[in-house]
């Protein structure tokens, strides 16, 4: 699938903009049939947004959630295949246009689409409507659970961030030709300064087509050129991608048929290779040391909506820290994200949505407990097989970002019963088979530690959450040195690289303790230098993302005020103390 662009033989055009909106508490609409006509008392709803923050009165609703738009299908459009692409839909939907269901998606952070053509009509007007559905169950990734409680029903997870939901990225209607490109794959290389760009064209309707692929440099200039749907481009002097030099080539990829370009697909290209050698993680064959965070998409009033805004001002923050890298902290972000840290040369570690299918952690902080995780009658083959669909969909959306190092296929999932062996093993063939040019992981959980853990041993990196001085030895931050030092040193004899991918402590902004204390922000600092000086003597230790970037809202419970205050930045992004030591570290400032 490609995502929808505006190129010399395409168009597309957003649907983004107040939609008709419905909740659904009776389960009625399906069967009622909603989609045949105007939805029955409506509200509107911003589309790209959470619902659950917009009004005081549905934030904890779950269920079906309707959207409807109308939309006049341009005029030029006639003889076109038209497409209709949803970025994503939180948890799953289905689509109508008009009374016809033209889609069914599972997985809320991924795009689907489908051809209509057959049902629309170039300068008509039609109808759109998508019953989303925000429900989590053992078969869903995240995974939850429905419990009866004596007030009824709610929704339980185990995952440590609000179940936002909605249409949270842009809606599209486009337009190709008929004979069209339906998809890329880029791999690139380097031998010494010459770059390579190994490209795969797929393609439908194209008997009697040719191909073409037309490589050019940032200034518009052709660099190479290649016949045939598959091919390699050879690039002398090239100009890599690198963390901090995002700079990228175009690929114009088209389709010819007797001279003339029938349809034009353009694919944006970072000449960069990844690799793992012994504990170096390396690009460009050069070590590189991961700085930075695990994220949210998470913003006030919008909640989980893709926001432009939010975007720049996280990376100028990113910039501003001296961060190099974060990772996609749990689950796939929207595409422009992506695109934007190819631009600036952030590295990505790009996770799946499976976070949570540990049912074991945090019983009392977070929710139900009493569950096995792994067993017939919660996570089974039916949810592996989800999990594994949305490892194919999040390497199929995001395969050709260069800023895209590691794929994470899990965050903290149990990791130390042969269920989870069973179940993790064949899921990483997946991920393999699905891309074999850059290395897999998964966030393993403190409850896993070395020697415990059975899956770390699938991974190409080690990936490890830690919080030494804050869930354990809590406040007493000589004690958790020495413990996580042991540990760590436990994990180096692995023989691969460790990011520790999340490391944190609450803190509430503004308050301040001269003992350094849990929740201050002196001993956010302190917990921070703690862990830095036993990463810098771990020499394995290849990274250090800091939980988080910034807070974020979860569920609420006893060890939560007002969200997870983690946040390096406050949830509108003003600094913590810690946000300054983290400048001078990662900015080599004194
Ligand atoms: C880890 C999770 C993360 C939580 C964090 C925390 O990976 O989602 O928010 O701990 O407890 O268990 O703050």
């Amino acid at each position: 699938m490609l995502r929808p662009q505006d190129t010399a033989t395409r168009e597309r055009k957003s649907l983004d903009g107040l939609w008709r909106f419905a909740l659904d508490p009776d389960g009625r609409g399906r069967q009622d049939a909603w989609y045949s006509g105007p939805l029955p008392e409506a509200r509107e709803m911003a589309v790209p947004a959470s619902f659950n923050d917009i009004a005081p009165d549905i934030g904890d609703y779950f269920g079906d959630l309707w959207y409807q738009t109308t939309v006049r299908v341009p005029r030029g459009w006639d003889g076109r295949r038209v497409v209709l692409h949803f970025e994503s839909a939180t948890h799953r939907a289905t689509v109508w246009v008009g009374d016809v269901e033209v889609m069914s998606h599972e997985g809320g952070y991924t795009p689907f689409e489908a051809d209509i053509t057959d049902h629309v009509r170039a300068g008509e007007e039609i109808r759109i409507t998508a019953v989303v559905d925000n429900t989590l169950s053992f078969q869903s990734i995240p995974p939850g659970v429905i419990e009866d409680s004596p007030a009824g029903p709610r929704l339980k997870y185990w995952h440590d961030f609000f179940n936002y939901a909605g249409i949270h990225r842009s809606v599209w209607l486009s337009a190709t030709p008929t004979a069209y490109i339906s998809d890329v794959t880029v791999v690139t290389g380097l031998d010494v300064s010459t770059g390579t760009v190994e490209y795969r064209t797929e393609a439908e309707g194209t008997d009697g087509h040719g191909f073409l692929a037309v490589l050019r440099d940032a200034g518009g200039n052709e660099v190479a050129r290649g016949e045939g749907a598959d091919g390699t481009l050879t690039v002398p002097d090239v100009h890599r991608w690198a963390p901090g030099d995002g700079y990228l080539y175009d690929l114009e990829l088209c389709l010819t048929r007797d001279g003339e370009t029938t349809d034009s697909y353009h694919q944006s290209v970072g000449v960069r290779t990844v690799e793992v050698r012994g504990t170096e993680f390396l690009i460009n064959g050069e070590p590189f040391h991961f700085k930075g965070f695990g994220k949210h998409e998470d913003i006030a009033v919008i909640g989980k909506g893709h926001n432009d805004a939010y975007l720049l001002h996280d990376f100028e923050l990113l910039e501003w820290s001296g961060a190099n890298s974060f990772r996609t902290s749990h689950y796939p972000y929207a595409e422009a994200v992506l695109d934007y840290a190819d631009r600036q040369g952030i590295v990505v570690i790009d996770e799946t949505a499976a976070v949570g299918l540990n049912m074991g952690l945090g019983g009392g902080i977070f929710g139900a407990q009493g569950y096995t995780t792994f067993s017939p009658e919660t996570v089974n083959d039916v949810t592996q097989e989800v999990h594994a669909q949305a490892i194919r969909e999040l390497i199929a959306r995001d395969k050709n970002h260069p800023s895209v190092v590691i794929w994470s296929i899990a965050n903290e999932p149990e990791s130390d019963t042969e269920g989870a062996e069973n179940y993790f093993r064949p899921l990483f063939d997946v991920a393999r088979g699905a891309d074999p040019t850059r290395p897999v992981g998964f966030v393993n959980v403190m409850l896993a530690p070395h020697g415990k853990c059975r899956v770390s041993q699938f991974g190409d990196v080690l990936m490890l959450n830690r919080y030494y001085g804050w869930y354990v030895d809590t406040g007493d931050l000589a004690s958790a040195e020495i413990h996580w030092r042991e540990e760590l040193e436990a994990w180096a004899t692995d023989g691969k690289p460790i990011i520790i991918t999340e490391y944190g402590a609450d803190t509430y902004p503004g308050l301040h303790a001269l003992e350094p204390e849990p929740w201050s922000e002196e001993y956010q600092v302190a917990y921070l230098e703690m862990n830095h000086r036993v990463f810098d003597a771990v020499p394995a230790v290849v990274g250090e993302q800091v939980w988080n970037f910034a807070d974020f809202r979860t569920v609420s419970g006893t060890a939560r005020v007002g969200g997870n205050k983690k946040g390096v930045f406050t949830r509108d992004r003003q600094p913590k103390a810690a946000a300054h030591l983290l400048r001078r570290r990662w900015r080599g400032l004194q």
